[in-house]
C-alpha cells in the first residue's frame, strides 16, 4: 500500500516536471540589417528567448529598463545568444550595442508588464522613447 502511494507519488512529480519542461517555450527573435524581429515579444515566465542571425549584433539589456530583481543578460558580438529561463515577470528593454545608435533595439514582456511606470519614469529618449511606444501599443 505505501508502495503503491509512493509510486502515484513519484509519478504526480514526474509528470508535474515534465509538464514543466513542456511548457516552457523558446522564442526566437531574428537580427535584420539594424532592427530585431518581432522588436517587441509577450511571453510566459519561465520561458527563454533566442536570437537568431547575429552575425556582427549583440543582445544586452539597458540599465534601468528591467524589472528591478532581475538579472540582465550580455552576448558576446556575433553570438546566436538563448538567454537563461526568465524568472522574473516585466518588462526588459535591450539593445544591439554596436547600432544603438542606429535604432537597434528590442523588447521582451515576461508575464505582466510590471514595471512599465518605472521605465517611463526614466524618461526614455531617441531609439528607447521609440521603443516605449511600441512596448505601449503590444500591451493594448
Ligand atoms: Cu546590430
Amino acid at each position: 500500500m505505501n508502495f503503491g502511494k509512493s509510486l502515484i507519488g513519484t509519478i504526480a512529480a514526474t509528470l508535474t516536471l515534465f509538464s514543466t519542461v513542456i511548457l516552457a517555450a523558446e522564442h526566437i527573435v531574428t537580427a535584420k540589417v539594424t532592427s530585431f524581429k518581432p522588436t517587441v515579444i509577450r511571453i510566459s515566465i519561465g520561458d527563454t528567448v533566442s536570437w537568431d542571425k547575429m552575425s556582427g549584433h549583440t543582445t544586452e539589456t539597458i540599465q534601468g529598463m528591467i524589472p528591478q530583481d532581475a538579472k540582465g543578460w550580455m552576448s558576446a558580438i556575433s553570438e546566436n545568444f538563448t538567454t537563461p529561463p526568465l524568472t522574473v515577470e516585466g518588462i526588459y528593454f535591450y539593445k544591439c550595442t554596436p547600432h544603438w545608435g542606429a535604432g537597434m533595439g528590442g523588447v521582451v514582456i515576461v508575464g505582466e508588464p510590471t514595471n512599465l511606470a518605472s521605465i517611463e519614469g526614466t524618461k526614455p529618449r531617441g531609439a528607447a522613447k521609440r521603443l516605449l511606444k511600441k512596448t505601449k501599443k503590444a500591451l493594448k
